[in-house]
């Protein structure tokens, strides 16, 4: 097992990732920007290194600075959180160079993940059903034309260097074509430096549902179930949820079964997540994650997995501490996002935090890393908590995110509590009725 790991990021997932070493009695190592310097994730750890001033560009994504941080200090393993260089497999390679364990996926892997067409395809490939649409690249007008007609208008024109929403362009008719096409690829070019495009049917109204799945060295693979985020606004997750309100057991071993066999298949290693839109009963694969990401928490209320732990345990050596018989759903949860926002316009309102009583009891979990007197510094993303709540049922869930969000006080700067607190009131949302495009609507139509 490891001595000593590098923590290459800040806020509540560098104190998420801290709390599984301590547990685990690994030392730790903070890095910092000077914007953080009285950052708890700096107070908690074992050791920490400043690597440089506010901007990302110069001190959380400044790869020779990390890179330094960790040999000065003999850390054997980088933990890259989610975000920054996460999904970064130069820098993935670069730390395996150093003679130190990347904890994640392996770069090829994570390579491969980021280009939207080669994903699309490696994931066709064993056996992962895929929106219909190009194979590969688009780039001829004619033949682009050809093929929307046999699949139908809508079609979206995605970049293959995009993810999270950006560079896609939905065409409503053969009329549009050309110039979204044209529009795609220059806004790609500008965006990523690659102006490559794939074309899909449109799937109006879908829900997104994403898997965990979880790969050792030793070819074991497991999935964790499923988690509901349609909440989303401007790509951003609002709200998220496991088990999906939507599925079945059924429909949950059947895909659990083609994204574990799959991930085998491919080599996989370490924790990931398979997205997928999910309508009239399908599942379509539109991306794969090779990180951790923000919401893990409910899938870690539910399944009673540490998967910060299992990640560490999988780069040291170790095989999966369970079999996917032994993966038991339990009960419900929900995650909500507390980002330092006004809750009506989304306004960043970073600032001084002159109260803070966080929320407990039973079946509720905040990860965050604020403390009263803090200050959340305008530089970074606008996260600042995570509120998870676990119960029996959805219902349960429910009434006790209601009382955690009323007894939670972060007092001197806006955030969107008021907006979680609205949306557990609202029917469609109590109902579990809901598709990608209804949080939207909801901030839209409520003023
Ligand atoms: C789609 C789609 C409809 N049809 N693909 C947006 C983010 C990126 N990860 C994929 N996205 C979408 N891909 C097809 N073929 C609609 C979206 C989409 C979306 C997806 C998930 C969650 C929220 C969304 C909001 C708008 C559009």
């Amino acid at each position: 097992m490891f001595d000593k790991i590098l923590i290459a990021n800040r806020g509540e997932i560098a104190l998420r990732v801290l709390r599984a070493c301590r547990e685990m009695g690994i030392h730790t190592v903070a890095i910092h920007s000077t914007a953080d310097a009285d950052a708890m994730h700096v107070r908690l750890a074992d050791e920490s290194v400043c690597i440089g001033p506010p901007p990302s560009a110069d001190s959380y994504l400044n790869i020779p600075a990390i890179i330094s941080a960790a040999e000065i200090t003999g850390a054997d393993a980088i933990h890259p959180g989610y975000g920054f260089l996460s999904e970064n497999a130069n820098f993935a390679s670069i730390v395996e160079e150093h003679g130190i364990t990347f904890i994640g996926p392996k770069p090829d892997h994570i390579r491969l993940m980021g280009d939207k067409i080669a994903a699309k395809a490696a994931a066709r490939s064993v056996g992962i059903p895929v929106v219909p649409g190009s194979d590969g690249p688009v780039t001829d007008e004619a033949e682009a034309a050809g093929l929307a007609g046999r699949i139908g208008y809508p079609v979206l024109i995605k970049a293959a260097a995009g993810g999270g929403g950006r560079g896609m362009k939905v065409v409503r008719s053969a009329a549009e074509l050309r110039t979204a096409l044209a529009a795609a690829r220059s806004e790609a070019r500008l965006a990523f430096g690659n102006d490559a495009v794939y074309m899909e049917k449109y799937l109006s109204l879908p829900r997104h549902i994403e898997l965990q799945v979880v790969a050792d060295s030793f070819g074991n693979v497991i999935h964790l179930g499923e988690r509901d985020c349609s909440l989303q606004r401007r790509h951003q997750k609002i709200l998220e949820e496991a088990l999906s309100p939507a599925l079945n057991d059924e429909q949950r071993r059947r895909i659990g079964d083609t994204v574990t066999n799959a991930i085998r298949e491919l080599g996989y290693l370490g924790v990931g997540t398979v997205e997928f839109l999910y309508e009239n009963g399908e599942f379509y694969f539109i991306e794969m994650n090779t990180r951790l990401q923000v919401e893990h928490p409910v899938t870690e209320a539910i399944t009673g997995l540490d998967l910060v732990r299992e990640q560490i345990r999988i780069a040291a050596g170790a095989p999966l501490s369970l079999r996917q018989e032994e993966v038991k759903f339990w009960g419900h949860s929900i995650e909500v996002r507390i980002n330092a926002e006004n809750p009506v316009t989304f306004a960043p309102a970073p600032g001084r935090i002159t109260d803070y009583h966080a929320p407990g009891g039973l079946g509720v979990r905040v990860d965050s890393a604020l403390y009263a007197g803090y200050r959340v510094p305008p530089n970074y993303d606008s996260l600042i908590a995570k509120l998870i709540v676990h119960g029996t049922s959805r219902n349960e869930c429910l009434m006790r995110l209601r009382r955690a969000l009323q007894e939670y006080v972060i007092g001197g700067i806006e955030t969107t509590i008021p907006l979680h607190l609205a949306l557990t009131q609202e029917q469609d949302f109590v109902n579990g009725a809901y598709d990608i495009h209804w949080l939207e609507e909801y901030i839209a139509n409520k003023g």
